[in-house]
């Protein structure tokens, strides 16, 4: 263990994209039994391309996806009468009539978002005897290959595979310890309309059309709408063609047997006619077929080898930048995954941690890269038609969760498709903006989106939904909130071409909207949004639940926290003076924070606050967590405000809710009860129990996150929340182990990295930090703290540093209290730091004193 750290710390020091390969905890998932659901099966991902693996014996399934295959086409759903709606709405909500505020907002919905499908099937059934001995697979998430062994009938039987990003395929490679032991029929099927051909004697081409409509509520009359093959909805295919050593391939009955192989190569592409957000995927489509015929040509020159080769080496200078080790358990390490998780509340193995951990990371390589799609509920895995909430875009959480951990957790690029969406958002958003609210400047999004970047009001559109909610659909936040990324992305990576060129104009057509959007509160004259939800909960006054009323602290804080961005990223690109001064103004007019009666943070416009709601969301603490309002060092009497809204709502929530809960402990610096969150979500959750839809959190056999169901933003958010308990740079200053708990009393990180474009290790023991690694991309001031005295080896320290990326001016937010607010300012752990003048390419060593 001991060498394990100081060899991967030394190597990791020098920084370098290569892989550290572990020698005595690999990470791998393993399992003694083939999945027997589909939480069971590992997932395999190009973030085009997606597979779940179920490692059958006699049958293997391999769950296909592909990121662009939606149902519908682009349907705006704006609404014209849409300005005299919002007139009315807000009249009566600054006559504080919230419920018929409520009913007529209803008339502002649009359509629901389009839904996530599954694919197709690839079916690989063997001939003969299922029964099997000394069976394994595996994901190995330093390769990204899944691996299933068993023997049977005395052959031992092997196959591999992976999905490769630079070569646009799925490659399985099937071997056997006996020449000529491998027979089995190869067969495509999809759960939406699909033809079967075999145009070669080796060749299977699935073609497939998918539903212009699917239903969001099970009361509507059709559930899942088909056009004929020429008209509306996604056109796909998947090709597959097999490659053997030794016996024969024949095609039979739209599939292909193998008899008699030794080895057998499969290769499988797949493309949609997805033609850009804005055309029709059926009427304006691309022919799928050239496509995924293209990809398949463009494989025959390669070897296996090679491809596994290319394959890895794209993967692994992604992966490989970062390590984490937090101790192992050499008897833990024994027993396959599924139990360790059923053993975790027992024993504690922090390597499951740090398993769970760069799993996160291992998700996000696969299901976002550069040129792809962002990632919706269950990144890109789902194999349901009408999967849960449509595994869209939900934007008042989960899709900004699902990016927490890209920046911290070294993958900057994985982030890319959200910025290309938000592109696509700002186009749509500007037509809603004009057609709904009559606002003729900048973008707006809503509370959920899709493929076709919707960005009007869902809630249904046409008729009159009763699920459709105003609690949520009211929230025209989503604009703001995910230009935030924007800016985040230019604090980690300190990249300014990116901030002139891509973040700054959408920034700025977010906050343009947002400008618009607040109106001056008459009584207080406050700026205030109007209406106004906290997202999906409801207000509860005197035993009556509201959905609406004006000014939430989400509200104020989505548009607090990206005006202070936009502001800020004027003064860098010196650009639009005019713009930044109405921005500062209406910083100074925003509705503020408020202490409550209970000493919590306040979540609605007034104190109607009620400690014994346990509800999921606690957007109010968004100033918190993701964003940088309050703060344990700036602004202590919030941040115990904060921690009393936290201790109000309880730990017990959804998956995503909980994650986001360890991530608010790490910036109260509470490292325990970060840690106890995190601990409750490795509670096995047993994918043949029903499938409930509201809570408990916890994860599935193969590791994903229950919310339950199966929802990623739990993984990311955990992962994020790891991060930021052994690193945080949001406050001025890079933070080594802000939160670290007693669990991991000695261990090492290598590679994260924190705003200003430093790249951290950091090796610990005892519970104290021994030693620190900061490398500097771009040079520049870098103020460091820890719980311990710390000294700089190598460099002078500076005194009076200036301002760079790293240490942007935050301004205290103003708040106002309850007179009967009783509270004492949030006190944390004595932290000590050395600010130093970082040049741009060299590593400085920090230790204690
Ligand atoms: C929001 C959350 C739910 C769920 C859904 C996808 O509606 O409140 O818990 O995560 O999104």
């Amino acid at each position: 263990m001991r060498n394990y750290i100081l060899s991967f710390f030394c190597s990791a020091l020098a920084l370098s994209a290569s892989a550290q390969k572990s020698t005595d905890t690999p990470l791998k998932l393993w399992y003694e039994r083939p999945a027997a659901a589909w939480e069971e099966a590992l997932p395999l991902g190009n973030a085009r391309t997606g597979a779940m693996v179920f490692g059958g014996i006699g049958t293997e399934r391999f769950q296909l996806n592909d990121n662009t295959l939606w149902s519908g086409a682009p349907d705006p759903g704006n609404v014209p009468e849409g300005p005299q709606i919002l007139e009315q709405v807000r009249r009566q909500l600054f006559a504080s009539n919230w419920d018929s505020a409520t009913r007529l907002w209803k008339r502002m919905h649009g359509p629901y978002s389009a839904r996530y499908l599954p694919l197709a099937d690839l079916w690989l059934k063997q001939a003969g005897d299922s029964a099997a001995t000394n069976y394994y697979r595996d994901l190995d998430l330093e390769t990204a290959v899944a691996t299933v062994r068993y023997e049977a009938g005395g052959v031992r039987y092997q196959r591999e595979s992976f999905i490769s990003y630079p070569d646009k395929a799925l490659v399985v490679r099937l071997s056997a310890s006996s020449k000529g032991a491998l027979n089995f029929r190869t067969d495509l099927t999809s759960k939406l309309h699909y033809r079967v051909s075999a145009p070669a004697g080796n060749y299977l081409v699935l073609r497939g059309k998918a539903p212009k409509y699917v239903a969001n509520r099970d009361y509507e009359p059709i559930q899942v709408g088909y056009d004929d093959w020429k008209g509306e909805g996604m056109n796909f295919e998947v090709h597959v063609r097999l490659v053997a050593r030794g016996g024969s391939v024949q095609a039979a009955d739209s599939g292909l047997v193998v008899s008699g192989a030794d080895e057998v190569t499969l290769y499988l592409t797949e493309a949609t006619s997805f033609n850009g957000f804005n055309r029709s995927p059926g009427l304006d489509g691309k022919d799928p077929a050239p496509i995924a015929r293209a990809a398949m040509t463009a494989l025959l020159s390669r070897s296996y080898t090679d491809l596994r080769q290319r394959h890895q080496q794209d993967y692994q200078r992604l992966f490989g930048r970062v390590n984490l080790d937090l101790g192992s358990d050499a008897e833990a390490l024994k027993r396959p995954t599924d139990v360790r998780l059923r053993n975790f509340a027992r024993n504690p193995d922090a390597q499951l941690v740090a398993l769970y951990y760069q799993y996160g990371r291992y998700l996000m390589i696969a299901s976002s890269r550069p040129g792809g799609r962002p990632t919706n509920l269950q990144g890109i895995w789902n194999d349901q038609v009408q999967p849960p909430w449509g595994s869209n875009y939900t934007t008042n959480i989960n899709t900004e969760m699902n990016y927490w951990l890209a920046e911290n957790t070294n993958l900057s690029e994985c982030h890319r498709p959200l910025f290309d969406f938000l592109k696509e958002l700002a186009v749509n958003g500007a037509v809603t903006a004009r057609t709904n609210y009559g606002i003729n400047q900048g973008w707006v999004a809503h509370h959920n989106t899709d493929l076709w970047a919707k960005t009007s009001p869902p809630g249904g559109k046409g008729w009159d939904d009763p699920k459709g909610m105003p609690r949520w659909s009211a929230w025209p936040m989503a604009g703001g909130w995910l230009s935030t990324h924007l800016w985040e992305h230019y604090r980690f990576t300190g990249d300014t071409r990116f901030l002139r060129d891509t973040a700054y104009p959408l920034m700025k057509g977010a906050a343009q909207f947002l400008l618009k959007w607040l109106v001056k509160d008459p009584t207080t004259g406050y700026l205030v949004t109007a209406p106004a939800t906290s997202p999906e909960n409801t207000i509860k006054i005197n035993g009556k639940e509201y959905q609406l009323s004006i000014a939430s602290t989400m509200d104020m804080s989505i548009i607090r926290e990206l005006f202070t961005a936009t502001v800020r990223a004027t003064d860098v690109l010196q650009v639009d003076a005019a713009f930044r001064k109405e921005l500062q103004a209406a910083l100074a007019k925003l509705y503020p924070f408020h202490i409550g009666k209970h000493g919590q943070l306040q979540e609605w416009f007034k104190d109607w606050d009620d400690p014994a709601d346990k509800h999921r969301h606690l957007s109010h603490l968004f100033g918190l967590y993701p964003g940088n309002q309050i703060s344990v060092d700036r602004t202590p009497e919030l941040a115990a405000a904060a921690k009393r809204s936290l201790q109000h709502r309880g730990d017990v929530s959804t998956g995503w809710s909980m994650a986001w809960k360890i991530n608010w402990w790490a910036r109260l610096r509470d490292a325990e009860h970060a840690y106890s969150i995190l601990s409750s979500a490795f509670t096995f959750i047993d994918p043949k129990a029903k499938r409930e839809v509201m809570g408990g959190g916890g994860t599935y056999p193969n590791l994903f996150d229950a919310h339950p169901p199966f929802q990623i933003d739990g993984n990311f958010g955990a992962t994020a929340g790891i991060t930021e308990m052994l690193l945080q740079s949001h406050d001025g200053e890079l933070a080594l182990l802000p939160a670290l708990p007693k669990a991991w009393q000695r261990g090492a990180v290598s590679g994260i990295k924190a705003r200003g474009n430093f790249t951290v290790n950091m090796i610990w023991a005892a519970g104290k930090l021994t030693e620190a690694r900061i490398f500097s991309a771009i040079g520049g001031p870098c103020r460091i703290s820890a719980p311990v005295p710390i000294r700089v080896r190598e460099a002078a320290t500076l005194k009076g540093a200036a301002a760079n990326v790293l240490q942007l001016p935050v301004p205290k937010p103003p708040y106002g209290k309850d007179p009967a607010a009783s509270l004492e300012p949030l006190s944390a752990p004595t932290r000590y730091s050395v600010t130093i003048q970082t040049e741009k390419g060299k590593t400085y060593t920090i230790v204690p004193q």
